[in-house]
């Protein structure tokens, strides 16, 4: 039995039940709600402190023996250990990999809370099954296709003076090159924006530090705009890009017209992050293959993995947005497939695109959170490779250039901006922040996370010397990313770190030959080598490559719609949703609207009756206004399936194009007269003019 189903029906609803009282859903709302209280503990509970008794410490020794954990075990779980219904202190907001979703997780506890559905279609929460015109899938459209699924990268957390604000979060889709924006209050995808230059993407969402733009950097660069060209004009026809997708905050949506890119070599541009602070207006973007392969195996050429590693040096691109943001205010753009972009020549002549080389093959470069230096770790080369935004600001000022590549773009005498290098390990990509001067980078090699010290203003803040190697913890296996506790922002916490490693081979019990990936919990609040793994959580549901983790209290998220009749997708309450009231079945020619009102535990109207090949207009408005009282609603053998919030508003078309009796029902169980929440769609078949007998009916006459 579902667990809300056994939290409602308590014995006096029982006896109500049985007595054939109906249920007001007050009633149960009140007697849910104190339920729900007297499961939570008290804070006073939480707040006595804790003092071992010998009887005690013997029951603890004991479990802990038959279970075989040692001390560090036990102490792993009282770190972690969250009580029923005590909230986790963050959340983690994780790319979902190739499902296309977000997942959000609760840290320390690691419990999955909820995924949101972006790129991929998801029938629990009703995105992407709400009939012949939903809105999902026109957004999910590219030139002409459906294209229902996406490689989610990296979820970017909406910030306000270089700190997340816990407003919106976006996701970038690799495969497809498009950009899905969740609104936080209420955890749901509001828009999807598809690139119009290019077909994938890599290096976004990353915002500007008051959420400007979120940016949208490329990676396999292609002709821009769809076009075509053969490989041989790869120098001449191909390019990479950045884009930059204004955010209008008060809609709530990426303002397209306000939008622009620019066109940059045909390197494969990489991670990107914001300056902030010290480096606030300048974005950074590491590349690699600026050897320009063209790959080609079955042509004798080196593959591209030999090609495009075979220089020591690739290019960092450092990029003044707010000097670019006024070319584009300026005109300085050429439309491509629609979209304006600043042209090479305009970034050079401005002085708003420099590069600077960067060891073999980099992968992320992530910015200090006093926004000082830039931290570049190159999966070829065992050093991270620290750059000094004072000294990139002087050099560009004082044209301290050692050349230009072969576009002209002025690359930064690496001398001149580099600050230091520090060997960490085998194959570093991504860095992160604590609050104690000390940076984490991932190993992917290694399979470990180093902890090393930070210099400049974070020289004081710990013991050791700056910029050296502190401790390595090992972790199952090849990390990729790995996400602190508001590590991204402008004052990280140091509490936690969260390892996404990318194939746990035997850390879990089998699961057929595809494996999930791990995520494995660091207690990074201590200082020195003590950095220990406290916990694994497998992840099977994609690669999520990476994850912000944001303060649990800085999300103001709604728990029910704030009117009834609130349609989600735009936010307000909306005039055309039924009233109670209100219900009914109207016709105008073929063209059918119900108007259908939902709350515990019955839809109204409960029959409708339509003629086959109408087209239905159906609208539900959820009465409901107490927490936690969702309704479902599907219509088998049509595709549909909706999920109702409290207060919310559906709309939904389609054709009734089949002739036949079909119950609809609520999907989830609300109450204890869930099953019972239920009607029928009588769709009558064409020429009909009395009933048909019950034998050519079954016979399918
Ligand atoms: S990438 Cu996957 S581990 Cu797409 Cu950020 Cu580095
Ligand atoms: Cu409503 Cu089940």
């Amino acid at each position: 039995m579902n667990a809300r189903f056994r939290f409602r029906i308590g014995s006096a609803l029982a006896a109500m039940l049985l007595a054939g009282v109906a249920i007001e859903a007050t009633t149960l709302t009140a007697e849910a709600q104190q339920e729900g209280r007297r499961r939570r503990r008290s804070d006073a509970q939480e707040a006595a402190p804790l003092e071992l008794t010998p009887a005690q410490v013997a029951k603890l020794t004991e479990v802990a023996n038959s279970r075989s954990l040692n001390m560090d075990d036990l102490l792993s779980a009282a770190k972690t250990f969250t009580p029923s219904g005590r909230h986790d202190e963050y959340v983690l907001f994780s790319s979902g990999g190739q499902s296309g979703q977000v997942f959000a997780f609760g840290v320390p506890s690691m419990r999955l809370l909820r995924s949101i559905a972006v790129f991929t279609p998801e029938s629990w929460q009703g995105y992407g099954f709400g009939g012949d015109n939903d809105r999902v899938h026109e957004e999910l459209m590219i030139n002409g296709k459906p294209v229902l699924w996406g490689d989610t990268h990296h979820p970017g957390l909406s910030e306000t003076g270089g700190e997340y604000d816990g407003q919106f979060l976006f996701i970038s889709d690799k495969a497809n090159a498009r950009v899905g924006v969740i609104d936080l209050r209420d955890w749901e995808t509001k828009q999807i924006v598809k690139n119009p230059l290019t077909i994938s993407d890599h290096g976004g969402s990353f915002v500007t530090p008051n959420t400007e733009y979120i940016i949208e950097g490329g990676q396999y660069a292609t002709v821009l705009g769809y076009g075509y060209a053969p490989i041989e004009d790869y120098q001449k026809s191909y390019r990479g890009m950045v884009t930059f997708w204004k955010f209008d905050r008060a809609k709530g949506r990426i303002d397209v017209s306000k939008s622009f890119a620019m066109e940059l070599p045909p390197y494969w541009q990489d991670l990107s992050d914001a300056g902030k602070g010290a480096s606030d207006g300048f974005i950074f973007m590491n590349s690699f293959n600026v050897e320009m392969a063209t790959g080609g195996i079955e042509d004798g050429n080196p593959p591209f993995e030999a090609g495009a590693s075979k220089r020591d040096m690739d290019y960092m691109h450092i990029i003044d947005w707010r000097k670019a943001e006024a070319a584009f205010g300026a005109g300085k753009v050429k439309m491509i497939n629609g979209f304006p972009v600043i042209m090479l020549e305009t970034s050079i002549a401005d002085g708003f695109l420099h590069f600077t080389p960067e060891p073999k093959s980099p992968h992320g470069v992530d910015v200090t959170p006093n926004g000082q230096f830039m931290v570049v770790a190159g999966k070829l080369d065992p050093h991270v490779t620290v750059y000094s935004v004072a000294k990139v600001k002087k050099a560009i000022a004082d044209k301290k250039y050692s050349g230009s590549d072969v576009y002209g773009v002025p690359i930064l005498d690496f001398d001149s901006v580099m600050e230091a290098q520090v060997e960490v390990g085998l194959g570093p990509l991504h860095t992160q922040f604590d609050d104690k001067g000390y940076a984490y980078t991932s190993l992917f090699l290694d399979s470990a996370v180093a902890r090393w010290t930070l210099g400049g203003e974070y020289e004081a803040k710990n013991p050791e010397q700056p910029w050296k190697l502190v401790t390595k913890t090992p972790v199952q296996y090849n990390i990729g990313h790995l996400a602190a506790a508001e590590g991204d922002s402008a004052s990280p916490d140091g509490k936690y770190l969260i390892s996404m490693a990318k194939w746990s081979v035997d850390r879990f019990l089998p699961t057929g030959p595809l494996l999930p990936q791990n995520f494995q919990l660091l207690d990074i609040g201590s200082t020195g080598t003590d950095m220990p793994v406290i916990y694994d959580m497998p992840v099977g549901v994609g690669e999520p490559h990476y994850c912000q983790m944001i303060k649990a209290d800085k999300l103001k998220t709604w728990t029910v719609y704030p009117e009834i009749g609130w349609n989600a997708h735009e936010q307000r309450m909306d005039p055309k949703a039924p009233k109670s009231g209100s219900e009914g079945v109207t016709r105008d020619g073929t063209n059918v609207l119900v108007n259908m009102t939902a709350i515990r535990s019955h839809f109204k109207p409960e029959h409708v009756e339509v003629n086959e090949g109408d087209t239905i207009t159906w609208r539900i408005t959820s009465t409901e206004t107490a927490i936690d009282a969702t309704h479902g609603f599907c219509i088998g053998g049509y595709n549909i399936n909706l999920s109702l919030e409290p207060s919310e508003f559906v709309e939904f078309t389609f054709v009734a194009d089949r002739a036949g009796t079909y119950p609809f029902y609520c999907t989830e169980f609300c109450s204890a007269l869930h099953l019972e929440m239920a009607g029928y769609l009588h769709v009558k078949p064409k020429g009909l003019t009395a009933a048909p007998a019950l034998d050519s009916v079954q016979a399918g006459k």
